[in-house]
């Protein structure tokens, strides 16, 4: 064979393997696969590094740093000994050691957890400098250096500055000690009930504790809310312990969900009474024995007087009662309590007012170390609530937004829905209470009532699954949630960006649809699951498909649809207006009056808000009914769409990944048009009105529909 046809056999066998290599998503944003060529040259030089080690967390930081050249660009990190030597120069203060023009400038500008990239002329030669004032800020600098290489941006004239807008940046784990995931739907729990040795688990921490600390979280709760008292025994407070050393140097604290009855079911007192000596003495000693275990315990999240879980009502006291009883134990070491104000009771009155007429009240009355952590929706979860109106209302309290990253309301890891924009719906939101501008970002991360503590969390989507998540593009969804508690100013569509190309691939080809592809997903969910405010359609205890017609003897009437979407033949909605429920009202004006007033509320939300007529007209012209299914179709339409460009995209990335999520498009083309025929061909009971002629029938028997059983075991 002549040489030069053996060559290119030899090529493309090579590149045909590199095509075939499996891809598992099991390291995330973080596989540093080889940039294409033209990205990589600029990088070359840079990767002789002058880092100024003095630390665990450098030392975490350096060997990432070495990772990601070896990966990106196939070289070794040379590490100089004297600045002049090398492009780029890492660590903590370096103007103090070095004299570099304009760094301590920025660093004031850097907080504790901030850094500063810069390109600077350093006498006569560029030089990429990533300092901080802590430790933290250079792992943090760290990361964004190598986030700028993964998504190809130049160096040449860097010049970034930035500080974290919350203080705490947690991720909420909902797992049981025995193993399970409440509402997780990638499998069985990291952390609990494993069967392999702590040794073996340690590399899956230690790439947790990477992808974490690469977008900014530093705290991880590692137990569920609905919390097992077991947990403050002294086997799991070790297992704490040990789970805390894996995550220290990536600067990441563990956090505990405690049962507020344990001094009673653990402690065997009496009762769990906030207000006893004996039992403040009881939390006091475990807070020490934690302590002892773990110094830099980050405190304990607490689910109380809700559904169901003990909390200090149950003996007559408020819940700043109990939150500031745990708080005082905790306060000596720099502890925090986050004190969930998920609370609603079969009241008969309107579900969505309930935290916050508990709550308000209570305005002030928490201890300094306190953070009240509020859903980011009144109600729970769902595709499109409006925000809470605890945002805004509780101006001396420490006040966190909590999201759900794991798609409980959204499909499960079924569906691909990027929720960067319903956090940012939320985070935009304008509160009003203190003149235009109060947004919910700026009403909790400090900027608006300098609260002691700012804080934001995110029910995570991890589970045991080989790539973390279930959906591949489910890990986005984790990525964004970090992103956005850094800075929730970046725009979802820059985030999703940059995600893409960390976790496929820079080939623009590939990257501009699957954009597109995230950036409709969000409503395209809205629009096949609960269009223009409907709310709580799903199967009543699994949350999973369509089940608005669900009744069930005995149980809550707020925990079945009916409540929520009150069809009947006069209309569909919740009327939370003044001649309903008046939830309206605890909204500050002029948001009240507008969303009062069904000509004025905001269409997609009309029907949170709203009972209106079946034939009641839209500012489009159309009737309700007509625009319900324009909705519904549309939401399928567009699932059709985001499947037709991922087809496309076959033979641009791996196919392991790329018919992964081909086959989870397909499930969600399929669930997409299950959702509108139940929710249409029920809806229809009532309204009796005909679907838009010129929109395909329906594909699904309403009374078929209603009898199938759903079975949970395909979709964990
Ligand atoms: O969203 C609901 C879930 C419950 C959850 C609860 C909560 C942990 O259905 O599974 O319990 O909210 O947030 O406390």
């Amino acid at each position: 064979m002549q040489l030069n046809k053996f060559v290119f056999l030899l090529s493309w066998l090579l590149m045909l393997s590199l095509k075939a290599m499996p891809e598992t998503g099991e390291h995330l944003w973080l596989r540093y696969a080889t940039l294409p060529q033209d990205i990589q040259s600029e990088y070359v030089s840079f990767s002789k590094v002058y880092f100024l080690d003095d630390g665990d967390t450098e030392k975490v930081a350096l060997e990432e740093l070495s990772l990601a050249f070896k990966g990106l660009i196939g070289v070794d990190v040379r590490l100089q000994n004297k600045p002049a030597k090398s492009k780029l120069l890492m660590g903590k203060k370096l103007h103090q050691i070095v004299n570099i023009p304009g760094l301590e400038e920025a660093l004031r500008k850097c907080g504790d957890d901030g850094f500063a990239i810069q390109s600077v002329d350093f006498k006569g030669t560029k030089k990429i400098v990533v300092s901080a004032n802590t430790d933290a800020g250079i792992l943090y600098g760290t990361f964004a250096l190598i986030r700028l290489m993964q998504t190809g941006q130049t160096l040449d004239s860097v010049n970034i500055v930035e500080q974290p807008k919350y203080e705490f940046r947690l991720l909420n784990h909902w797992d049981n000690l025995d193993g399970t995931v409440e509402r997780g739907y990638a499998g069985r729990s990291i952390w609990w009930n494993r069967e392999a040795s702590f040794e073996a688990l340690k590399q899956q921490y230690l790439t947790y504790a990477r992808a974490n600390a690469s977008i900014g979280i530093n705290g991880a709760v590692l137990n569920n809310v609905n919390a097992d008292p077991k947990v403050l025994s002294g086997d799991y407070i070790r297992q704490f312990a040990r789970i805390a050393d894996v995550l220290r140097p990536y600067h990441i604290k563990v956090y505990m969900s405690v049962n507020f009855s344990s001094p009673a079911i653990l402690g065997r007192l009496p009762d769990s009474d906030p207000l006893k000596e004996e039992v403040q003495q009881w939390w006091n000693n475990k807070v020490k024995e934690i302590y002892d275990a773990i110094p830099d315990f980050g405190g304990f999240l607490v689910k109380a007087n809700s559904e169901g879980q003990p909390g200090p009502q149950d003996f007559g006291r408020s819940h700043a009662d109990g939150a500031n009883m745990l708080a005082r134990a905790l306060e000596p070491y720099g502890g925090i309590v986050m004190w969930r104000a998920f609370v609603y009771s079969p009241s008969g009155d309107d579900r969505a007012k309930q935290a916050y007429k508990e709550f308000v009240p209570l305005d002030g009355r928490f201890h300094k170390n306190v953070i009240v952590q509020v859903k980011n929706g009144p109600v729970d979860f769902q595709p499109r609530e409006p925000f809470s109106p605890l945002f805004g209302a509780l101006k001396n309290t420490s006040l966190m937004v909590e999201f759900q990253i794991t798609q409980e309301y959204l499909g499960f890891s079924d569906h691909l829905a990027f929720l960067a924009p319903l956090q940012k719906e939320c985070l935009d939101s304008d509160t009003f209470v203190d003149g235009g501008g109060s947004t919910v970002a700026r009403v909790t991360d400090g900027s608006l009532f300098q609260q002691e503590h700012s804080a934001i969390a995110g029910v995570a989507n991890i589970g045991r699954d080989t790539n973390w998540t279930g959906h591949h593009f489910a890990q986005a969804n984790w990525y964004a949630f970090g992103r956005l508690a850094w800075n929730h100013a970046l725009k979802a569509e820059d985030i999703a960006r940059e995600w893409i190309e960390m976790t496929f691939t820079n080939n623009p080809q590939f990257v501009d649809p699957v954009l597109n592809i995230m950036m409709r997903s969000r409503e395209a969910v809205v629009n096949y699951m609960t269009p223009l405010g409907l709310h709580h359609l799903m199967g009543w205890n699994h949350h999973y498909g369509p089940e608005p017609w669900t009744e069930i003897e005995g149980a809550r009437p707020d925990w079945l649809p009916r409540y929520y979407h009150k069809a009947s033949e006069t209309g569909i909605g919740f009327d939370r207006s003044q001649s309903g429920s008046n939830a309206v009202e605890q909204y500050a004006e002029p948001l009240r009056s507008m969303f009062n007033n069904p000509q004025t509320c905001p269409e997609n939300l009309l029907l949170w808000f709203h009972h209106l007529p079946w034939d009641y007209r839209m500012s489009s012209g159309t009737t309700l009914w007509d625009d319900l299914c324009y909705h519904y179709y549309k939401g399928v339409d567009e699932v059709k769409l985001m499947q037709a460009m991922w087809d496309r995209l076959r033979g641009m990335i791996d196919q392991e990944r790329f018919e992964h999520v081909q086959r989870k498009l397909k499930i969600q083309a399929r669930e997409a048009r299950w959702w509108r025929d139940a929710c249409l061909l029920y809806f229809q009971t009532f309204s009796k009105m005909p679907i838009p002629y010129e929109l395909e029938r329906p594909e699904h028997d309403l009374e078929e529909l209603m009898k199938l059983k759903f079975d949970m075991t395909n979709h964990n």
